[in-house]
């Protein structure tokens, strides 16, 4: 593959991960994400370990009028080799109670979650239909697949991003763009600091016990569905962790 990998959220764990086995093997990237400095850091290394082209796109995706600018602003050669979008960026924020909720919690989900995703997807499309197809490729999560006690609104917006993978594919199908939808379980990244607001006693205690998914697992998954045969799409990917046989059931020691 030499064309273009557009991945959102890429400063840290999944992103981060699929930016460097996707520039591994060859391909060019646009890395975005809030942290320009980790950004910068990641776009330099990655340059020059694997000799591929990195661009990178400072914006929070929850920006629509940004988004829209920043990506338009793209260098048109950059835009021509865009094949491949990671939907990625994403958040939960606080763990609890529907009718303990804090509405700026769920303004933060569903704002980044659901309204950025579909801000980033509007801007890409185009690209993708004009160059005669490509793939987007929806880090949804298993939370968009089951609701478990506290998960209320992050369960909401992942389940938006399920049905969002699916109208794309319907919708997108003319153009011949494939689309993907990936369902992680429980998975060590930042997430869970992020999920407790930097609390990382709580954060390192949601994976005592047991072996969680690690970043690179879901970048060699999106990796793998991004490299079938043109005839092939994986729709819809659920993978867990061994030891988590559903949201509510962890087999831990
Ligand atoms: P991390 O916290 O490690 O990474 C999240 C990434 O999203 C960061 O690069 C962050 O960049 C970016 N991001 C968050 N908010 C915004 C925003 N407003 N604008 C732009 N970028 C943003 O988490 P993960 O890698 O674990 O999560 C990636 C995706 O996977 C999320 O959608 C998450 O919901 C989902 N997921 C995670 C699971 C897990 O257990 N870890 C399991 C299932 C799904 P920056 O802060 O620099 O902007
Ligand atoms: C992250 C996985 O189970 O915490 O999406 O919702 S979970």
């Amino acid at each position: 593959m030499n064309k273009y990998v557009f991945i959102t959220g890429a400063t840290a764990g999944f992103g981060e991960a699929c930016a460097r086995l996707f520039a591994e093997n060859g391909c060019n990237l646009v890395i975005t994400g809030r942290r320009k400095d980790r950004l910068n850091k990641l776009a330099i290394e990655i340059n020059s370990a694997h000799g591929v082209a990195v661009h990178t796109l400072n914006f929070d995706v929850r920006n629509e009028e940004e988004v829209a600018k920043v990506i338009s602003g793209v260098p048109q050669e950059i835009k021509d080799g865009i094949a491949i979008l990671i939907n990625n960026a994403g958040l939960a924020v606080g763990n609890g109670p529907i009718d303990n909720g804090v509405i700026d919690d769920w303004n933060r989900m569903i704002d980044t979650n659901v309204k950025g995703l579909l801000y980033v997807s509007n801007a890409i499309i185009p690209l993708l239909k004009s160059n005669n197809g490509g793939h987007i490729i929806n880090i949804s999560s298993i939370a968009g697949k089951e609701v478990y006690p506290g998960g209320n609104v992050y369960c909401a917006s992942k389940h938006a991003v399920d049905a969002l993978s699916k109208a794309m594919r319907i919708d997108l199908v003319s153009y011949g763009i494939k689309v993907t939808n990936i369902a992680p379980g429980a998975a060590e990244t930042e997430f869970s600091v992020v999920r407790f607001k930097g609390d990382q006693s709580v954060a390192d205690s949601v994976y005592d016990g047991f072996d969680p998914l690690q970043a690179i697992d879901i970048a060699e998954t999106a990796y793998f569905a991004a490299t079938r045969p043109a005839h092939v799409n994986l729709n819809d990917i659920v993978i867990m962790p061994t030891a988590q046989a559903s949201s509510q059931v962890l087999f831990k020691n």
